[in-house]
């Protein structure tokens, strides 16, 4: 395993890392190891900006992902239904070429990138993530994409880019649920900008060595596997780095349900629920519920000087 404290490190240890990490970067991180910051940092080897992650890190290898016919026919998409079911079904009619994403706003680069430029100009590999909704079901999927940080990468974020905020399609023509007002449309999601360029956040383009199934989001969505699943959009076209903190649809719905953070944890229950507890799908007895949905040791740093309380 590689995830270790830094005191516990044996010759062993620094082999592995010294493979994981490359031996020039071990080395400087090693001569900066004071202090808790390094115990911190220990934890988890995170890697550089599109450095790949090896498959037994943060738990990937321990996971069995759901099946696709799981993961493909129980989806979350209100711009076709809210009937989960049927979302499987609905989602067909959605023309996803062509497909254009801009990243605009708060960078000195503002860009516009087509579909064929995304799905190959990305360093992309399987992540293979869990999948926690707020309404108390997860599934675990093995996700195809690159992370987010390179692609906001390219734009050039300014100093004043505090948040970045992700918008997706609206074409009431195709998404028949975007006749209903059950959201204020086009659907919107938002991050801290220290949150959107974490390693683990991800730009996903396949799953289970597929293209992205229609109903997860085809073409491109945002997968952020420490909160809610609500936190990742699908078919985004549009990405905006910001100075302040974003509207997002859901908060502005029904903001005392679904906070702006929106990390999974399991000691903030909802208002009309539990959030102790959740039903992996296919599973029979429910499973509890992990702080940051199991990713604590690689992302609880960004949350040292926040009270998670008030800022669910
Ligand atoms: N555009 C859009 N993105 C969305 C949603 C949605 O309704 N519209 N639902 C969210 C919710 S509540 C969840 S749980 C996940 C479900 O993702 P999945 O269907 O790929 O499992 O997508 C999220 N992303
Ligand atoms: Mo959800």
């Amino acid at each position: 395993m590689l995830i270790r404290r830094a005191k516990e490190l044996t010759d062993n240890d620094v082999t592995d890392r010294d493979l994981y990490l490359g031996r020039r970067r071990f080395l400087s991180v090693a001569a900066a190891a004071l202090g808790a910051a390094w115990v911190e940092r220990a934890a988890w080897p995170a890697p550089e900006c599109g450095e790949s992650v090896s498959p037994d890190s943060f738990g990937m290898a321990d996971e069995v992902p759901n099946s696709l016919e799981q993961i493909t026919g129980y989806n979350n998409y209100y711009e076709f239904s809210t009937n989960k079911e049927a979302v499987r079904i609905l989602a067909q009619d959605l023309r996803i070429n062509p497909w254009t994403i801009t990243v605009d706003g708060e960078v000195e680069n503002p860009l516009t990138l087509d579909i064929d430029a995304l799905l190959t100009g990305f360093n992309t590999e399987e992540r293979i993530y869990r999948l926690r909704c707020v309404e108390g079901w997860s599934m675990v999927i093995p996700w195809q994409g690159f992370q987010l940080c390179e692609l906001l990468k390219r734009a050039k974020p300014t100093s004043q880019a505090k948040y970045v905020q992700f918008m997706s399609l609206k074409r009431s023509s195709e998404m028949i649920g975007q006749r209903q007002t059950s959201l204020d449309w086009p659907y919107r999601e938002g991050l801290r900008i220290d949150e959107a360029v974490h390693p683990l956040t991800l730009v996903a383009t396949g799953l289970y060595g597929e293209s992205l199934p229609k109903q997860n989001g085809a073409p491109l969505r945002i997968v952020v596997p420490w909160k809610y699943g609500f936190k990742s959009p699908k078919a985004i076209t549009h990405i905006r780095l910001m100075r302040e903190q974003p509207t997002t649809s859901w908060n502005t719905l029904a903001p005392s349900e679904y906070g702006f953070y929106a990390n999974v944890n399991p000691d903030v229950a909802h208002p009309r629920w539990s959030q102790r507890r959740e039903n992996r799908i296919g599973e029979l007895q429910k499973t509890p519920t992990r702080i940051f949905n199991g990713y604590a040791e690689q992302v609880a740093h960004l949350y040292q000087n926040l009270d998670l309380r008030t800022h669910y």
